[in-house]
């Protein structure tokens, strides 16, 4: 476990799963991604049942191996019964401290939050990440929200000593803004898992992230 939470300091890509848009499927997504490089995997599933849920997850976990972090989205009852490395939850979630008592002090809790207020809350409450968005407008969360930009970024990164991950609506297109506004890592959900060669685009993106790093 300190291995792969140590792994959180150094994440440039973060693969979010959707087995709605996945072209090939959650598992096979999974599989390419980390074969690519990717160092943090979260199981976001909203339409299976619970039991499918936990067998699935526990098939991602073994897929994730050493290599890669595994989170469950929403889901804390999920991530116990698999033991993944933790959870991401949202505001209307279960609270943090709920989460926390139930996962213990080791496992990994990201946060979605929309604002610095929520951001300040949310490491204050023990998350060990936050996750900032909308960043750019997207269909992929229908209740998402109005993209806040990526010149909102730099705020909340400096207010914070955890990891900023951005998310919603990023593409290579839009990428750069997005490290250059100061996010320590990004999520690309349909421009990753929309396409017919996941291993490719996320390679692409780890790619283009170095890339940018280097030049700045
Ligand atoms: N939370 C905020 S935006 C979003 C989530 C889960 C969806 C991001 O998906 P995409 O396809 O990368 O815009
Ligand atoms: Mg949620």
């Amino acid at each position: 476990m300190e291995h792969k939470r140590s792994l959180l300091d150094i994440i440039d890509f973060y693969l979010v799963t959707d087995s709605g848009l996945s072209k090939k499927g959650t598992l096979s997504d999974v599989e390419s991604a980390v074969a690519a490089g990717c160092r943090i995997v979260q199981y976001r599933e909203k339409t299976r049942s619970t039991r499918d849920m936990v067998l699935e997850a526990s098939q991602i976990k073994t897929l994730c191996g050493n290599e890669a972090i595994f989170l469950v989205n929403d889901r804390v009852d999920v991530a116990l019964a698999v033991d993944a490395d933790g959870v991401h939850i949202g505001q209307d979630d279960m609270p943090i401290h709920t989460a926390r008592e139930l996962l213990g002090p080791d496992k990994i809790i990201g946060l979605t939050v929309h604002n610095i207020e929520e951001a300040l809350e949310a490491e204050r409450s023990g998350a060990n990440y936050v996750g900032l968005g909308p960043i750019f407008n997207t269909s992929t969360k229908e209740d998402a929200g109005e993209g806040i930009g990526p010149e909102s970024i730099r705020a909340v990164k400096e207010a914070l000593n955890i990891p900023v991950v951005a998310i919603g609506g990023i593409n290579k297109q839009n990428s750069e803004s997005v490290i250059i506004g100061g996010a320590d890592s990004l999520v690309a959900i349909s421009a990753v898992v929309c396409s017919d060669d996941v291993t490719r685009e996320t390679k692409e993106f780890i790619d283009l992230i170095d890339q940018i790093r280097s030049q700045y």
